[in-house]
């Protein structure tokens, strides 16, 4: 005898009842709505029923496949995330899985080498805004209007009175105002010039310096600057203090060292002079002081200030700036 239509709805429900992978889901789903499937044969041969009971027949079979159509669809998808989820169980028999560790930047790192040093001679650190204005950028510091560091070449203008600070040394001013001598702090952060070439990006990393105190002399520059050379690169290298300007102190001096790659006899490097220019350093002008509001005939002080990313390059032979910004994993996983 023929199944009727509920009999064949029943058997499928209880197939899928004893389904427990997708794959046996599509064979039962072949089974009964596929070419020669159950449900597919029976529909074919409602034609030869009886005209009376045909049309409700019909109906009835056509409700079964659409009802099959989404109940093996419904189970295929509980199974497949059942998978899914089973995929993503822990085991913790499997060998752990190593997380990338990422490192600090060379010129973060070098930043901290020159900060400590400081700090171990008694140095706070001080931080100012990037966006500057032109008051602390230059006319605190004694830098003139018409000084060509303040030309629209040199220095990126946000507008007229504001810029980018193209020094740390506005910060110095800033903590003048509010703090009393004595004063010993280091500025380190990032500072930005119109410039670029192999030696030049357009921002670049400074560390400044001022100590201001009663009776400070060119000698404390001098002893604090040549402890600092001989921490950073050797405690045997030379130095020597070149006359030199800057608005902002007087007497001035450009501070360099024995070159560290030929040690004086003349390299690529140092042009084949054996010296390398590290820092630049004064006792710091008067009018500074007068513009912060520190009596001249009682305190002096020295300032001084170095670029991070020149001094990485010499510590470690670097030949090109560009390359601390270029993100190449294969020369920043060399520091
Ligand atoms: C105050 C007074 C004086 C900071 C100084 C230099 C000399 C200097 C350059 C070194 C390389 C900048 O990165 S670089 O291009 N800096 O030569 N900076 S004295 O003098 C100050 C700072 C603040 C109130």
């Amino acid at each position: 005898m023929e199944k009727t239509i509920e009999q064949i709805k029943e058997e499928a429900i209880k197939e899928l009842e004893y389904a427990s992978d997708p794959e046996s889901i599509k064979a039962i789903s072949v089974r009964y709505l596929g070419r020669k499937g159950a449900v597919t044969r029976y529909l074919r041969n409602v034609s030869n029923l009886p005209k009376e009971i045909r049309p409700k027949a019909g109906k009835k079979a056509n409700e079964t496949k659409k009802t099959l159509e989404t109940l093996f669809k419904k189970t295929l998808k509980q199974l497949e995330a059942a998978a899914d989820e089973a995929d993503r169980r822990l085991d913790v028999s499997l060998p752990g899985r190593l997380v990338p560790q990422g490192s600090l930047h060379p010129i973060t790192q070098i930043t901290h080498q020159i900060s400590n040093i400081f700090i171990r001679l008694g140095f706070d650190v001080a931080e100012g805004p990037e966006v500057e204005t032109d008051y602390y950028n230059f006319e605190a510091l004694n830098i003139p209007k018409n000084h060509p560091a303040r030309d629209m070449q040199d220095t990126f203008y946000i507008s007229k009175n504001i810029v980018l600070r193209t020094h740390t040394s506005p910060t110095q001013p800033r903590i003048m105002e509010k703090q009393k001598p004595p004063v010993r702090i280091i500025s380190p952060g990032k500072v930005y010039r119109c410039d670029s070439d192999l030696t030049h990006t357009p921002m670049f990393h400074q560390v400044e310096g001022l100590l201001v105190d009663e009776n400070v002399s060119f000698g404390d520059l001098k002893g604090i600057l040549t402890t600092f050379v001989h921490q950073m690169f050797d405690p045997e290298t030379s130095l020597r203090f070149r006359p030199s300007f800057f608005p902002f102190t007087e007497p001035s001096a450009e501070v360099d060292i024995r070159c560290v790659i030929c040690k004086g006899d003349g390299c690529r490097v140092c042009s084949k002079t054996g010296w390398l220019e590290v820092l630049g350093s004064g006792m710091v002008h008067p009018a500074v002081f007068e513009n912060v509001g520190y009596d001249t005939t009682r305190y002096s002080g020295f300032a001084f200030g170095m670029g991070v990313e020149r001094i990485a390059m010499l510590k470690y032979g670097i030949d090109d700036i560009r390359k601390y910004f270029q993100n190449d994993l294969r020369f920043l996983r060399q520091f």
